[in-house]
């Protein structure tokens, strides 16, 4: 039956790269989630908007679901392919379209990365302002799909502030050129915003047009240690009203712990609960000043100032090695986010009903502080099976999930819903909210054939 359906798409689409073996199928059916069994029908790489274009009205015409596929870098298991789909890999379409250095806009094809996007921007003198630590395999058209997050919201948004137009072949295999690099553009429906977050349920994201910003001014890379969570919001706020910040995380010493194991170098002599690491505009003067307040008021217990691009690289490791450091423990993870005066609220609450359901349970949490957006990563114990673990641990998010709900927040910050909130959706969302999306959907994807079951079935 396959074997049918392939030749069919063979003798369809001749120059089509297409790939079935095995090892292929494994390596382009699964995310970073690594929760599901890849079992994909093939892999398809097309190379242009056309070629997406004729491979989605072949699937529409034969009822096979797409899922298309950018870095595999997500962890809500958006671009899981466990159901016989046809993958649809942006990897062969890498390239630069157009530099416009008057309107500073930069038009790529979705496959490209992220990290190659933000060099392309730096040799432009400008710079792309989303960075996260997945930046080298994460693909542009994947940021788009989750709207990412990452390290510089807090200063400069998420992906969606940034994406000037987008080329889309939708689920009728339509293409679509949607804004076109306009700043303004108040001509009806914006649908380009539509597809950002959308997760490839509406169609395929062929093409980015970012547009690009001035470079922020050098940067004084600050760590501090904390006595409690407690203390975080107000070290935050001390920063933010006395100094321009560009970023703020903090991370936890479970976090910590695992990055030192993972070989980076201990930042102070002894260990702390928690870790502040912020970037603010250059002022070593004002940083200190800030520092001795903390320190004063009990806030701080101790705090590292990079003197040099190197230490502040290794300052940012301790942060930006943490997801890694953690996956030889099969985390289940959790991106919530509530706003930030509601934080030490929901933080007490969360970590009191995680803590009391789960006393065995080790739980690294970290993450955006300063968006509000937490990073909470449960680590399965040797002894659990991983079924059991998961088990447990979705009790434990419908708790979260209820605590979210009641402080207003979200169950997917920047890492989307796919498969693993999917569950959780309508604790976020109301139904008349989900009506409308599932409508959205409708039109683009009559068929249902762009990645079904991610974000609600
Ligand atoms: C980060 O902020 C990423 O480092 C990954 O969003 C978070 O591993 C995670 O849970
Ligand atoms: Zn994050």
């Amino acid at each position: 039956m396959n074997a049918t359906i392939l030749d069919d798409l063979r003798a369809a689409l001749p120059q089509l790269s297409l790939l079935t073996e095995a090892a292929d199928l494994e390596h382009y059916g699964r995310d970073w989630t690594r929760r599901w069994t890849p079992a994909p029908l093939a892999i398809a790489l097309p190379t242009t908007v056309e070629e997406i274009a004729a491979i989605v009205r072949w699937a529409r015409e034969h009822k096979i679901a797409l899922v298309p596929s950018g870095g595999r870098t997500g962890l809500s298991g958006g671009a899981v392919a466990a159901n016989g789909e046809l993958v649809l890999s942006l990897e062969k379409m890498r390239s630069t379209l157009e530099y416009d250095p008057v309107d500073r806009l930069l038009t790529v094809q979705a496959g490209m990365a992220l990290e190659t996007l933000r060099s392309i921007a730096a040799g432009h003198g400008l710079q792309y302002p989303v960075d996260f630590a997945a930046r080298g395999s994460a693909s542009i058209g994947g940021t788009v799909a989750t709207n990412a997050g990452g390290i510089q919201v807090l200063r400069h948004g998420n992906t969606r502030e940034w994406i000037a137009g987008l080329t889309v072949v939708d689920g009728r295999g339509e293409v679509l050129r949607l804004n076109r690099g306009l700043v303004k553009n108040s001509s009806g429906y914006d649908l380009r915003h539509l597809f950002v977050a959308s997760e490839g349920t509406l169609g395929v994201i062929a093409e980015v047009t970012v547009r690009l910003a001035d470079r922020d001014p050098p940067a004084s890379t600050v760590l501090f240690a904390l006595p409690s969570f407690a203390a975080i919001m107000p070290v935050f706020a001390a920063l933010r009203d006395r100094l321009r910040l560009q970023s703020f995380e903090f991370f936890d010493a479970c976090a910590l712990k695992h990055v030192l194991h993972a070989g980076a170098h201990a930042p102070f002599d002894q260990p702390y609960p928690y870790y502040a690491i912020a970037d603010v505009d250059a002022d070593e003067a004002g940083l200190l000043e800030v520092f001795e307040a903390c320190v004063n008021e009990g806030r701080v217990e101790d705090g590292l100032i990079a003197a040099s691009d190197a230490q502040a690289s290794a300052l940012w490791r301790l942060r930006e090695g943490i997801t890694e450091s953690l996956a030889p423990h099969t985390p289940y993870k959790n991106d919530v986010v509530v706003r930030t005066p509601r934080m030490p609220a929901f933080l007490a609450e969360a970590q009191s009903l995680l803590g009391a359901a789960y006393p065995d349970f080790e739980v690294a949490w970290f993450g955006h502080i300063g968006d509000g957006n937490l990073h909470i990563n449960i680590l399965k114990p040797a002894a659990l099976s991983q079924a059991d673990f998961v088990q447990a641990c979705e009790r434990a998010t419908k708790l979260l999930s209820e605590c979210l709900q009641r402080h207003g927040g979200s169950i997917s910050a920047e890492h989307g819903i796919g498969l693993v909130k999917k569950p959780y959706l309508h604790q976020t969302r109301s139904d008349a909210e989900i009506a409308a999306m599932r409508g959205i959907k409708a039109v683009f994807d009559p068929d249902g054939i762009m990645n079904p079951g991610k974000v609600f079935d």
